[in-house]
C-alpha cells in the first residue's frame, strides 16, 4: 500500500474529507508545543475547518515533540499529513468511523535533536500563537498550589541554559527573550490543558521563570503577552496497530499515525489573542468572555467521573471505559457522584442543560468504538487529582456537606497505587510523582490502625495540600479503603 502524501490526496475515496487550501503556502502562525494525539484530534483538527472556511493561510502550525521523535518519524514523510478517524456506534450499534485527513499541522520538530529550530519557531515574525497540550506534568508546577517548582530538574536546568531547554517552560521564555531582542511582538500563549484557569496557570510559571532570569523580560511578557484560559473537550484515546491498519485500509492508503477521537467536540476560549488568531468557530470552537466556569464543569463531571471510572476499573479489571460503564453498579455510582455531589458545586452555566450533559456523558464514556483504556486515564494521578476530585471534595466539605462518592474515586487511587488489580494482574505506577507516593503509601502501611492509616495517605502535601487529616474526608475514607481491600471494587460499588 503507498503511503498518505500530498501528492496522492486525489487517490483518496470520496467520503474521505481532506485539504482544499494551498497547503504549501501555509505560514507559521501557531507553533505547537506537545503535538500528540489530543491536540491532533482537537486543535489542529479545529485549525483545518478555520483554513478551510477562512483561507487565512497564516495560521499552519509547526508541531513540536518535547522528548520522543516518533510523532514526526511517522509524519514528516507524510509532509504532516495524517488522518483522524472520528469513531462511534450506527443506531443498531455497530461501530463506524469517518475519516478526516487533517492538514493544518505543516512542519514537525522534535526539540531534543534542534532545540534552535524550536527557539526559532517562537522567535520568528510569523509566530502570533504558541500553544501547548503537555499534559499536567508538563508545567513542572506543584500540583495543589499550581506554583512553578523552581527546584524541578528540567525548569533548574532550562534557567541555566538558554539554549538547549527541556521544559515548554523554559522554550517560551527564552525564545520570548529572542522575540524583545529581535524587537518583534509579544504573542498569545494558549494552554489547551485539563487544568483549572491554564492560561493563568501558564502565565505564572512563564512570568516566574522570566522573573528569576531577568525581570524586564518578565515586565515585557506580563505587559504585551496573552495567555487566554481555555476548556478543552475530546476523547481521544492512544490509537493501536490496528486503529492503524483500519484507517489505512479506509484510506486506500498507508498512514502512519492516525488518531482517533469521539464525535463530540467543545472547547470553550477566551477570546484574548496579543497578535489576532484564526477563527475556530468554524471548527466547533466559541469564543468566552471567561472560561472558568466551563473548566469548573469541564474538569470535575468529564475529568472528575473519568478518573473515577479508571482507578475502580482499572482494579476491578474492567479494561476500557464501555466496558466499565456497562457495569450497572459503576454506572449507578458515576451517575449519582455527577447528580449528587458534583453539579452541586458547580457555577451557573447560562444555557446549559445539566441533566442533558450528565445523560450526554454517561453516552460518550459508553462510546463501545474507542476502546479508551482505564490504564491510560488512570496516569498521572498525583498530577490530575487536585482539579479533578479534590476541588468538588473542597467545596463540599467547606459547605459541610457529604461527599462519599468523590472520596470514593481518591479511595480508589489510593488502592490502585499498590500496584495490582483484583485479579492479581500487577501494573506499572505511571506517574511522576511515583517513587514519593511508593515512600509515602510504605509509611502509611505502617500506621497500627485504619484512621490513622487514612490520615496519613492524606498528609501527601502535593495532592491534598490543606486537606492533609481532615477529619471528615479520613472519616469516609478509612472504611472506604477497607472495602476495597476486603470486598473490593464490585463489593464496595453494591454496599454504596
Ligand atoms: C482523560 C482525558 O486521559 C485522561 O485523563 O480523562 O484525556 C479526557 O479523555 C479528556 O479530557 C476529554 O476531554
Amino acid at each position: 500500500m503507498q503511503a498518505l502524501h500530498p501528492g496522492r490526496l486525489d487517490a483518496l475515496p470520496a467520503a474521505v474529507a481532506r485539504p482544499r487550501y494551498e497547503r504549501s503556502r501555509l505560514r507559521h502562525g501557531i507553533v505547537h508545543l506537545g503535538i500528540g494525539a489530543f491536540a491532533r484530534a482537537h486543535l489542529l483538527a479545529a485549525n483545518d475547518a478555520a483554513l478551510h472556511a477562512g483561507g487565512d493561510l497564516r495560521w499552519g502550525v509547526v508541531g513540536v515533540s518535547l522528548r520522543q521523535p516518533d510523532t514526526r518519524d511517522a509524519l514528516a514523510p507524510q509532509q504532516g499529513l495524517y488522518t483522524l478517524a472520528i469513531r462511534d456506534a450506527a443506531p443498531d450499534g455497530a461501530p463506524r468511523q469517518r475519516l478526516q485527513v487533517v492538514g493544518s499541522l505543516c512542519a514537525l520538530r522534535v526539540a531534543p535533536e534542534d532545540p534552535r529550530a524550536v527557539l526559532e519557531d517562537i522567535a520568528h515574525p510569523d509566530a502570533r500563537i504558541v500553544s501547548l497540550t503537555v499534559t499536567e506534568k508538563g508545567y513542572c508546577h506543584d500540583p495543589a498550589s499550581g506554583r512553578l517548582r523552581l527546584d524541578h530538574p528540567d525548569i533548574a536546568h532550562d534557567l541555566a541554559d538558554a539554549a538547549r531547554p527541556r521544559s515548554a517552560i523554559g522554550f517560551i521564555v527564552h525564545g520570548l527573550a529572542l522575540r524583545r531582542a529581535r524587537a518583534l511582538g509579544p504573542l498569545a500563549l494558549m494552554s489547551l490543558d485539563n487544568l483549572p484557569s491554564n492560561g493563568a496557570l501558564l502565565r505564572g510559571a512563564v512570568l516566574d521563570f522570566a522573573d528569576a532570569l531577568d525581570p524586564a523580560l518578565a515586565d515585557w511578557i506580563a505587559t504585551g503577552c496573552s495567555f487566554p484560559n481555555s476548556m478543552v473537550d475530546r476523547i481521544v484515546p492512544r490509537s493501536t496497530d490496528a486503529d492503524r491498519e483500519s484507517v489505512s485500509q479506509g484510506l486506500g492508503l498507508r498512514d502512519a499515525w492516525p488518531v482517533l477521537g469521539e464525535p463530540f467536540f467543545d472547547w470553550a476560549v477566551e477570546d484574548d489573542f496579543a497578535a489576532g488568531r484564526p477563527d475556530w468557530t468554524a471548527g466547533g470552537a466559541r469564543f468566552v468572555a471567561e472560561a472558568a466556569p466551563w473548566e469548573k464543569l469541564k474538569l470535575r463531571m468529564v475529568n472528575g467521573a473519568h478518573s473515577s471510572i479508571a482507578y475502580l476499573g482499572a482494579m476491578a479489571g474492567w479494561d476500557t471505559v464501555d466496558v466499565a460503564i456497562a457495569q450497572p453498579a459503576l454506572r449507578r455510582h458515576v451517575e449519582a457522584l455527577m447528580r449528587d455531589e458534583i453539579e452541586p458545586t458547580l457555577p451557573a452555566l447560562p444555557g446549559l442543560d445539566l441533566p442533558a450533559y450528565r445523560a450526554g456523558l454517561l453516552a460518550r464514556y459508553a462510546n463501545p468504538a474507542l476502546a479508551h483504556r482505564t490504564q491510560q486515564i488512570a496516569m498521572d494521578g498525583s498530577q490530575k487529582l487536585p482539579q479533578r476530585l479534590l476541588g468538588t471534595l473542597r467545596d463540599r466539605l467547606a459547605a459541610g456537606q457529604p461527599a462519599p462518592r468523590v472520596t470514593l474515586g481518591i479511595a480508589a487511587w489510593l488502592h490502585y497505587l499498590r500496584g495490582r488489580d483484583e485479579l492479581g494482574r500487577a501494573h506499572p505506577i505511571d506517574d511522576p510523582l511515583a517513587a514519593a507516593l511508593a515512600q509515602h503509601l510504605a509509611a502509611a502501611e505502617a500506621a497500627d490502625d485504619e484512621l490513622e492509616r487514612a490520615r496519613r495517605l492524606t498528609a501527601f502535601a502535593p495532592v491534598f495540600g490543606d486537606l492533609a487529616g481532615h477529619p471528615a474526608l479520613v472519616a469516609t475514607l478509612a472504611p472506604q479503603l477497607r472495602s476495597l481491600r476486603g470486598r473490593g471494587v464490585r463489593g464496595t460499588l453494591e454496599a454504596l
